[in-house]
């Protein structure tokens, strides 16, 4: 009885230490992005060829760069799809979701000009389904992005955002 008393004790000042630690961050890799101007970037990450590591997204108004996940750290795979056109000062945000329900998390980029769907193929494949959201802004504006079932229906859905509003888009 006394030992289980001793056993409590120790998980609870275990907790405690993990608690006090829990606002301390240390650098554990540095990649370069090789973007030479100062773009809008987004990060997001997902494990986006199933093999058990995550992988790591970066958007910008050039496009989508891809750093795969590896045992020794993320490899640069560079870029999987490029913006033709896009205002270099657009802001951008991206999200990975499965949004077809086939079992690969896909790439969701967000811009003002509107919501492009990047479906994940396999084998670190994308293929650009263009905009599934046209917001059509011809102005600078903020952008935000998530990508939830906001509706539980099985379907993921978007909530985009730009500086003066924010929109909520069920998929159907
Ligand atoms: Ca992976
Ligand atoms: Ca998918
Ligand atoms: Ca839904």
């Amino acid at each position: 009885m006394k030992k289980a008393a001793f056993t409590l004790a120790s998980i609870l000042t275990a907790g405690l230490a993990f608690a006090s630690d829990a606002n301390r961050f240390v650098l554990q890799e540095r990649a370069e992005t090789g973007l030479g101007y100062p773009y809008d970037v987004s990060v997001a990450s997902a494990d986006l060829d199933n093999d058990g590591d995550l992988d790591l997204i970066l958007a910008s108004p050039p496009g989508v760069q891809l750093y795969k996940g590896t045992n020794s750290g993320y490899s640069n795979q560079g870029f999987i799809f490029s913006t033709s056109g896009e205002n270099p000062d657009a802001r951008v945000a991206v999200a990975l979701a499965d949004m077809d329900n086939d079992g690969r998390e896909d790439v969701v980029l967000a811009s003002p000009s509107g919501v492009r769907w990047l479906r994940n193929k396999g084998a670190m494949r994308f293929e650009d389904k263009g905009f599934v959201i046209n917001a059509g802004n011809t102005y600078l504006v903020g952008v935000g992005l998530e990508v939830k079932d906001l509706n539980r229906d099985g379907r993921k859905d978007i909530i985009y955002a730009v500086t003066d509003r924010i929109e909520v888009y069920y998929q159907e």
